[in-house]
């Protein structure tokens, strides 16, 4: 068994677990931020078999789509100094980050 841990954009997780329901996948969805852009993702954590692991993938591709966003500059008073970029950014936003990691037991009480 494995378990994928899907970074997604927000825009994309409705759309998402829409398919993972109808597709039969069972799944979590964690409300996370990125490190960079400090917004809001969505996490999923879904629990699979080793074989359904290249469909899912697909499903996951087919769901997410990379977007372009300009990252603003946010004045750092009262902020932290440190990150503050005094122009705008574009940056490309991917699709799903996706890690598949081994599970080593499985129950549910
Ligand atoms: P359970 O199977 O006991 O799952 C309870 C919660 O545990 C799930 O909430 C989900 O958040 C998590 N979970 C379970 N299996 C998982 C896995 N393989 N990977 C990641 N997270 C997992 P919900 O998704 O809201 O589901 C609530 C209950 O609805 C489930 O209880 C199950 O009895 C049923 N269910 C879930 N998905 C279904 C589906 N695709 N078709 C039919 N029934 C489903
Ligand atoms: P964020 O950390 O908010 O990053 C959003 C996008 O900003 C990234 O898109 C990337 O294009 C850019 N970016 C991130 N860190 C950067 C840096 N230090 N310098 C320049 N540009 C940077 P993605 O790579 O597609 O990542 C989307 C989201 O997936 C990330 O949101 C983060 O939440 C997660 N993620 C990506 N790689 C990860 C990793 N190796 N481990 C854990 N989470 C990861």
């Amino acid at each position: 068994m494995k378990l994928i841990m899907a970074v997604i954009q927000d825009k994309d997780s409705n759309r998402l677990s829409d398919a993972l329901v109808k597709a039969d996948y069972r799944a979590t969805k964690l409300a996370s931020t990125g490190g960079f852009l400090k917004a809001g993702n969505t996490t999923f954590l879904i629990g699979t078999e080793d074989e359904k692991i290249e469909d899912l993938m697909s499903l996951i591709k087919e769901n997410c789509q990379s977007r372009d966003q300009l990252v603003a500059p946010i004045s750092p008073m009262g902020g932290n100094a440190d990150s503050y970029v005094p122009y705008p950014v574009e940056v490309q936003v991917g699709g799903a980050t996706v890690f598949v990691l081994p599970v080593e037991q499985f129950e549910q009480f």
